[in-house]
């Protein structure tokens, strides 16, 4: 276990991906992706965009419910507080994976690179559980 410092974090562990999971899906289907990111950085940062070799697209959405009918927003900076975490979860902010290249099925792993507004990368394995 790595304690926080208020240090300046080399850009690595400026972005810790807590946890994270995919929902199984068919090929050529869309998925969700759910995941926990903490931003150990001192300022403000966003999450800016997502790629996958998994799926055509990976959209960062965020579901809005407005006079009970819900819909889902395409989010392209979301910002992270410093020391805050950003959760993913059903219902809420999501990773939308359109289209996949290949089943998800429980046991798989699907690679999410996520990029930040500083330009940070950090790729990280989501594991895939059923719903
Ligand atoms: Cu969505």
């Amino acid at each position: 276990m790595v304690s926080c410092t208020t240090t300046s974090s080399p850009p690595a562990e400026r972005f810790v991906v807590r946890s994270s999971w995919a929902r199984t899906a068919d090929s050529g289907a869309t998925s969700g992706a759910y995941l926990d990111i903490v931003n150990h950085d001192t300022v403000t940062r966003s999450l800016v965009a997502i790629t996958t070799e998994a799926a055509a697209a990976a959209e960062v959405h965020e579901t809005m419910t407005h006079e009970g009918m819900t819909h889902m927003t395409p989010r392209t900076d979301l910002p992270i507080a410093a020391g805050g975490t950003l959760s993913m979860q059903p219902g809420g902010v999501h990773v939308m994976l359109v289209a996949l290249r290949r089943a998800l099925a429980v046991g798989d792993s699907v690679p999410l690179r996520l990029r930040f507004s500083d330009s940070t990368a950090v790729t990280v394995m989501v594991p895939v559980r059923a719903p």
